[in-house]
């Protein structure tokens, strides 16, 4: 069941997913050749927890760390270690907070020093995807519309996107309803009504869609070793569109 949030619940949510956002801003100048994916985590969650919250990821279904960290071939809930990072590397860092009672939910894909054109071309194409998604985002809008969004811009470029993992409603628990798939049809799926609050977080591989999860049991990769990319926002149905619950004030380009 879709829980519709209140102004109020809209409210409170405001404040864990700044904080989410606000984290992948502090990062950022760290996420360097060299620095451990260990270290960018406790940096992370010594942030959350200095600031009145919880990183939502320690624990959650045993979920060893405060954020997911996933490198090149590595789709999501990569766990961070001592593995450091290398130039050329690509990686997403997966921020979800809870304060005030709700969670907030972003991750980003980061260049580590110098970017491979190639590469680069699939994560612009990853984030374009999910601001257009956005942009359709209105109460009598559809789930089809948001999946179908992404799913052409991703195909139309000769990528795929990953069928195994999808966005999520997000309020007082980590995940609720509903499913938010990243490809589909028009007009298809469930109406959006004004008080949903859900992530869209488009996955998408440079080859072929598959994915194997790791003898870890949590970090999913690509089937045949292909770069992906991903990035996520939190947002609320409002009248006429929707609020990015996870973008700064005068953020423009994520
Ligand atoms: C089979 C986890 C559970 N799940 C989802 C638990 O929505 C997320 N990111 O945007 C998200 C983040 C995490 C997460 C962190 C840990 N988990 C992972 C993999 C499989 C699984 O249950
Ligand atoms: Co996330
Ligand atoms: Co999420």
């Amino acid at each position: 069941m879709i829980q519709i949030k209140t102004d109020e619940d809209i409210e409170a949510m405001r404040e864990p997913a700044r904080l989410a956002a606000e984290v992948l801003l502090m990062i950022e100048p760290y996420v360097k050749p060299g620095i451990t994916t260990n270290r960018l985590n406790d940096l992370c969650h010594d942030y959350i927890v200095s600031h009145g919250a919880v990183p939502s990821p320690l624990n959650y279904r045993g979920f060893p760390k405060s954020i997911c960290s996933s490198i090149n071939e590595e789709i999501c809930h990569g766990i961070p270690s001592e593995r450091k990072l290398r130039n050329g590397d690509v990686i997403n860092l997966d921020i979800t907070t809870y304060m005030n009672g709700f969670h907030g939910d972003t991750s980003k894909t980061f260049f580590v020093g110098s970017p491979r054109k190639k590469i680069s071309r699939l994560v612009e194409t990853c984030q374009q995807s999910l601001q257009k998604a956005i942009d359709v985002v209105r109460p009598g809008a559809r789930l089809g519309d948001i999946g179908a969004t992404i799913q052409n811009l991703a195909e139309g470029r000769g990528y795929s996107v990953v069928r195994e993992f999808c966005g999520h409603g997000i309020g007082r628990n980590f995940h609720e309803d509903p499913q938010v798939l990243h490809l589909g049809k028009f007009g298809e799926g469930v109406e959006l009504k004004k008080g949903m609050v859900f992530t869209i977080e488009p996955m998408i591989n440079e080859g072929e869609p598959g994915l194997k999860v790791l003898s870890d049991k949590w970090t999913a990769v690509t089937k045949d070793g292909s770069i992906s990319a991903q990035f996520e926002h939190t947002l609320a149905v409002i009248q006429g569109g929707c609020e990015v619950l996870t973008r700064l004030d005068g953020q423009t380009s994520f």
